[in-house]
């Protein structure tokens, strides 16, 4: 092992206080800060300082973010403090109860207003990371709350999770809870690739966050595009706690953490509601889905007074909203052409409502699609809707197939005028080979011509 010289020591340090910076920004405040080149050179100068002076490489190093050696299994640990489950209400009167029953047990007036904190109810992971003298040692599924797996590599890989924690004033010991979840743009740029490539996309964002911390070999977790949100704290030991929820969220902010840009803390039980009601109508517009509001107690001696039965905290309560997946039947395929003669498989749906509107479409991709879901005319079927993307046949429902359903043929001719339909080796879409002599491609392709984008296009190429 090599002496390190001291000039080279002190460049290495700020070389990897600047890259955890560049992570910080990018990742956990959403604003990126340098351009990709600059935070490559900067790694690739870390990497190579490493590669000299090798007891420098230590698990906490930015470099070590790209994954390990692959494990023969997940062991289980033991969670010190169990990981609570949350009890869900399902309608206002729901949450005037749990409200009513709060006020009850403290012996508070029904007219006060108690604190509460309100924030959107991710749909990801469970887990549990543990801090020890500011450094990540250890990060655990939820499993059943009291014993889950341990996915510290898998974790380590996750750019918005802090290697190292913030400050040089932080807890002893820090246990983070939160949820990892996969944003809805990483989930459908997966998906699109994974289809072209004839390969399976994941069902929802729910499972592929689930899927990529289960893969033994951090290698791949690495290349998945998750994130964390911190929630809650487990173990604390520090010469300071604050003494609310919010405070504590705020806390975990300033240690690295992302928390969620729409928590708020709000007075009484009728402003959980107008937060609810508000939250709801931005759910379409938010980067991630989530499947609730959850909201607390927001002071911890009242938390504390309020203890839990069974599982669940008294203090904490899910308010969930409309299902982004729902069953209903598939009536019939129809091949729509688009202005490229690429023909769509458009599924149509007994209406159902999914996500918050009702749904009577959903798109079947391409043929490959049809071919992997199975599914017939006549099924039972799972559509999900979530954000403003078109909703979605997820998976065919095979233990209610009727005996009457029907096969779905892709056409060998274009539904539309009749000419050959073709697919090029390699390729996921089938195409219409009649070009303009197709009427669905000439009505697609004027459309194109007066549509603002190709206009203002075709006006910039002028000269
Ligand atoms: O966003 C979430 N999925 C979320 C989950 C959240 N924002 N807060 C949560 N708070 C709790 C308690 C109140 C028990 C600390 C939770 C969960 N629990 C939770 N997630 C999975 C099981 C329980």
């Amino acid at each position: 092992m090599l002496n390190i010289p001291e000039a080279i020591y002190k460049h290495y340090l700020r070389l990897k206080s600047e890259i955890n910076q560049h992570n910080h920004t990018y990742y956990v405040l959403d604003d990126p800060s340098v351009p990709d080149s600059q935070y490559d050179r900067l790694m690739r100068e870390l990497q190579e300082i490493e590669q000299q002076y090798s007891q420098l490489c230590t698990p906490d190093s930015p470099s070590q973010r790209v994954g390990g050696v692959a494990l023969d299994s997940f062991s289980q640990v033991k969670h010190e403090v169990p990981m609570l489950s949350l009890d869900n209400a399902f309608s206002d009167q729901d949450m005037l109860d749990f409200d009513r029953r709060i006020k009850d047990r403290i012996n508070v007036a029904p007219s006060e207003h108690l604190s509460y904190a309100c924030e959107p109810k991710l749909d990801g992971v469970a887990v549990s990371l543990i801090y020890q003298k500011g450094l990540l040692i250890r990060g655990a599924t939820r499993g059943d709350g009291t014993v889950g797996e341990d996915i510290t590599a898998n974790v380590r890989t996750i750019k918005s999770i802090p290697l190292q924690l913030h400050g040089d004033d932080h807890p002893e010991l820090l246990e983070v809870r939160g949820e990892i979840y996969m944003p809805r743009a990483g989930f459908d740029k997966f998906n699109r690739k994974a289809r072209k490539l004839g390969e399976k996309p994941f069902v929802n964002p729910r499972n592929a966050a689930a899927g990529s911390l289960r893969q033994l070999d951090s290698k791949i977790t690495a290349t998945r595009p998750l994130e964390m949100c911190a929630y809650s704290v487990g173990q604390y030991q520090s010469s300071h706690k604050p003494d609310s929820h919010f405070a504590m969220l705020n806390l975990l902010g300033k240690l690295g953490f992302k928390i969620n840009q729409h928590m708020k803390q709000v007075a009484g039980i009728d402003a959980c509601e107008d937060y609810y009601q508000h939250l709801a109508r931005q759910r379409d517009q938010l980067d991630y889905d989530i499947d609730g509001i959850v909201f607390k107690v927001n002071d911890f001696k009242l938390q504390e007074r309020l203890g839990f039965v069974a599982k669940a905290p008294r203090w904490a309560i899910a308010r969930k909203f409309p299902a982004q997946e729902e069953m209903t039947r598939l009536l019939d395929v129809e091949f729509q052409v688009g202005r490229t003669g690429a023909i769509t498989p458009v599924a149509r749906l007994e209406p159902v409502f999914v996500g918050g509107v009702t749904v009577g479409n959903a798109t079947l991709h391409n043929a490959d699609e049809i071919n992997r879901l199975g599914v017939c005319v006549g099924d039972t079927v799972i559509v999900r809707r979530a954000g403003d993307v078109i909703p979605q046949i997820v998976k065919a429902v095979l233990e209610k197939r009727p005996q009457d359903a029907v096969p779905i043929v892709f056409p060998e001719r274009c539904p539309v005028c009749q000419s050959s339909v073709k697919r090029i080796e390699g390729e996921a879409v089938a195409r219409c080979t009649g070009g303009l002599f197709c009427g669905a491609q000439t009505k697609e392709a004027i459309k194109h011509f007066a549509s603002r984008k190709a206009v203002s296009y075709t006006h910039l190429t002028l000269p």
